[in-house]
């Protein structure tokens, strides 16, 4: 019987070993565990340097799996959608869009979301980046004055919306409540000069477009998915004039770009310019040459581009009436000499109507 019993326990005790060692990898049967995606968090906790937009936080060069900390604040602010127009915007750390993350692949995530104590609404948030229940929308639900957190391991490279998911959730996106997050691939993305961070978002007032004044949400027309304004980083001029992003002839610009929505979809175009290079949907794969992108409501693009001409470049959503009557412009000023040989202008000039004598020939063509 004592022999039995001790069999027994010795049983137990080897499974308990073997579950444990079972549990050391924190991905389920059948994935390849790589250092990269199980290895424990190195050195110290990072806590992550948040930037407004346009700004992007420095590419990652540290070849191993960190503990990151980001904190945001969900802040409830009156600022400026356009001249002589307010809005109250729901906004994360003050900005429309929200601070871009950067982290690596492998990472161990900390998102700390806390609520000022002057805000009037619940709000959480969900990051497209999480392998998890809401996004972490269920694990971060604060009211006013409270903060709360949770945790996650980065396993996809991409670059990924966040955005409030508090219920009506079209409601807080469509007052601003997004961002986006960049999980670096192991190796990095290659190096460019520039890079520059933009999200779309519509906005849905009551006043009709640029009427002055603080406008409210218009429900009716949030819900028919008829914005007001489509714009680029929270308001109309955010990228133009005084705002307009710069950059120089023979430089490589990267935007990251992203579509908070709440509704409709972008194609993001650079007038006279191409895409070089384009990671579509913020994925793996890798495209080229590409004139327009298409960018749906909680997704995003990394779009490369190689300035050759001088030149004022607008960034557009091509769908031509958001550009010119609901706000969805930009300027990236390129500086440098003219390249004749690449762009130069011909000839601007009238010609004789049908039947005239034609002029002298002044070409051979
Ligand atoms: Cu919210």
């Amino acid at each position: 019987m004592k022999r039995i019993l001790a069999s027994a326990i010795t049983l137990a005790l080897c499974c308990a070993a073997l579950a444990s060692t079972a549990h050391a990898s924190p991905l389920p049967a059948g994935w390849t565990c790589t250092p990269a995606l199980c290895g424990a968090p190195e050195g110290k906790p990072i806590v992550e340097k948040l930037l407004p937009p346009p700004e992007v936080p420095a590419p990652i060069t540290r070849h191993y799996p960190a503990k990151v900390i980001v904190n945001l604040e969900a802040r409830e602010v009156v600022g400026t959608l356009a001249d002589g127009v307010k809005y109250d915007f729901y906004t994360f750390n003050g900005t429309v869009p929200g601070p871009m993350i950067r982290v690596r692949v492998g990472d161990t995530v900390e998102i700390r979301l806390k609520n000022a104590h002057s805000d009037h609404m619940p709000h959480n948030i969900d990051l497209h980046a999480v392998m998890g229940t809401g996004g972490g929308a269920a694990n971060s639900i604060v009211i006013p004055g409270h903060e709360g957190a949770f945790e996650f391991k980065a396993l996809h490279a991409g670059f990924f919306v966040y955005h409030c998911a508090m219920a009506p959730a079209a409601v807080h996106i469509a007052n601003g409540m997004y961002g986006a997050i960049m999980v670096e691939p192991a190796d990095g993305l290659p190096k460019v000069d520039k890079e520059f961070y933009v999200m779309q978002g519509e906005f849905y007032t009551q006043g009709a477009y640029m009427q002055p004044g603080l406008q409210a949400l218009d429900m009716t027309k949030l819900l028919d998915e008829q914005p007001t304004y489509v714009v680029f980083n929270g308001a109309v001029g955010s990228l133009t004039g005084d705002h307009a992003l710069h950059a120089e002839e023979g430089q490589t610009v990267r935007f990251f770009f992203a579509n908070g929505g709440p509704n409709l979809t972008s194609s993001f175009h650079m007038i006279g310019g191409i895409w070089n290079t384009v990671w579509p949907w913020g994925g793996s794969n890798e495209d080229h040459n590409v004139q327009t992108i298409s960018v749906p409501p909680g997704g995003a693009v990394i779009a490369d581009t190689r300035l050759v001409v001088p030149g004022t470049f607008m960034l557009v959503d091509h769908a031509a009436v958001r550009m010119f009557n609901k706000g969805a412009l930009g300027q990236l000023v390129v500086s440098g000499p003219e390249q004749p040989t690449l762009y130069r202008a011909l000839w601007n000039r009238p010609f004789p109507p049908a039947g005239a004598m034609p002029a002298a020939a002044s070409s051979t063509h």
